[in-house]
């Protein structure tokens, strides 16, 4: 595994890449070109330019986060094939410019979802929390207004306000668009894009729903382990695989996620590893990367990665805000460094165990 860390880009991230190569371990990082659009082609020299400032600090981009796919794609318009030909365009560039791991996700209007950016813990920590409560007392036009005030005046990946002004019509759009739908036109996405990522290598890693259910009666299919075996089985190729995100498939305590690795063995391109506390059915709040912390043992979580010889980028996930920080809610620095840590000391030590026969 290679440790790495998310990074926004210079003019959109509080967090920089000074402070970032300075955390033990952090030689990577994940990124994405920030003001582009769903179904934008990346021009070359965006991309080469993104490289040549991440190389100046000595780091590397191990991976994008994300490639976005356009709606087109998702509800299965008659202009989805002009957008994949455009995804295949900026796939095949991010494979010339040396780059092999995409992370991107296939969630219906909304990206992830949560009700509270800045939920106060006793210790004075805030974080990222979900209320079923909340979400059922909201109509999904409201969503985006009630979290706005809590953004720290940043724009959320996901949660941009063009995209948010645009869902009325894009619930409209889905109507008729149920899972089996959807697994169909992800299928078409993916037997499409193919043919380029093996000819450049690239891993794709899909993220899952967030959180893994479906939310506002929309359908949401990467939410289980029998539907992401589907997905591998339905485009069999190792180039088609999955973002395992711990956080993500952790919202629903039904899902066994050190026992989902194991299943997906050789499929797990890219790991977001971070923990959740689960307070009582329909209620979450994101917890300090540390077991004793929130509801996940991340020592199984890290044992399972490395029993099935999980050998992507990997990258501690939100963290909380502490130290009166003021970045992206989720993504400040010094949580996340604590989290970049914690988890080389668990893969540290589980290697370390192994090579000695314990
Ligand atoms: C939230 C992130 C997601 C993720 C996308 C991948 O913090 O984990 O926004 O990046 O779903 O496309």
């Amino acid at each position: 595994m290679e440790m790495t860390l998310r990074w926004y880009g210079s003019r959109s991230d509080s967090v920089t890449l000074e402070q970032i190569r300075q955390i033990p371990g952090v030689k990577g990082v994940i990124t994405t070109l920030y003001e582009t659009s769903p179904g934008d082609e990346w021009a070359l020299e965006d991309i080469r330019a993104l490289r040549a400032e991440v190389e100046a600090q000595g780091l590397h981009i191990a991976g994008i986060e994300s490639v976005n796919v356009h709606d087109a794609i998702k509800i299965g318009l008659p202009e989805r094939d002009l957008y994949i030909d455009r995804y295949c365009k900026t796939l095949e560039r991010l494979g010339q410019e040396g780059i092999h791991m995409v992370c991107y996700n296939f969630m219906p209007v909304f990206d992830w979802t949560r009700t509270e950016l800045a939920r106060r813990r006793p210790d004075g920590s805030t974080v990222l929390a979900y209320s079923q409560k909340a979400v059922d007392a909201l109509i999904p036009e409201q969503m985006f207004a009630s979290i706005a005030g809590d953004t720290n005046g940043f724009v959320m990946p996901g949660w941009e306000p063009e995209r948010m002004e645009r869902i009325q019509e894009l619930f409209a759009l889905y109507q008729d668009v149920d899972e089996e739908k959807l697994f169909a036109n992800l299928k078409y996405f993916l037997e499409a894009i193919m043919p380029v990522c093996d000819k450049y290598e690239i891993n794709m890693a899909i993220h899952p729903d967030d959180p893994a259910w479906s939310v506002f009666g929309l359908p949401r299919i990467i939410t289980s382990l029998p539907n992401l075996m589907r997905m591998m089985k339905m485009v069999d190729n190792p180039h088609n695989g999955v973002t395992f995100c711990a956080g993500s498939y952790g919202t629903n305590p039904d899902n066994d996620l050190p026992g989902m690795i194991r299943a997906l063995k050789g499929r797990v391109h890219f790991a977001h590893v971070r923990n959740l506390k689960h307070n009582f059915p329909g209620d979450f709040e994101e917890a300090a990367h540390l077991s004793a912390d929130g509801s996940f043992d991340m020592y199984e979580i890290m044992k399972a990665l490395y029993d099935t010889g999980f050998d992507g980028p990997i990258r501690p996930d939100h963290g909380r805000m502490i130290w009166g920080e003021k970045a992206m809610p989720g993504y400040g620095l010094y949580d996340r460094a604590l989290g970049a840590a914690y988890l080389n000391g668990l893969w540290e030590a589980i290697e370390k165990s192994a090579a000695r026969g314990m």
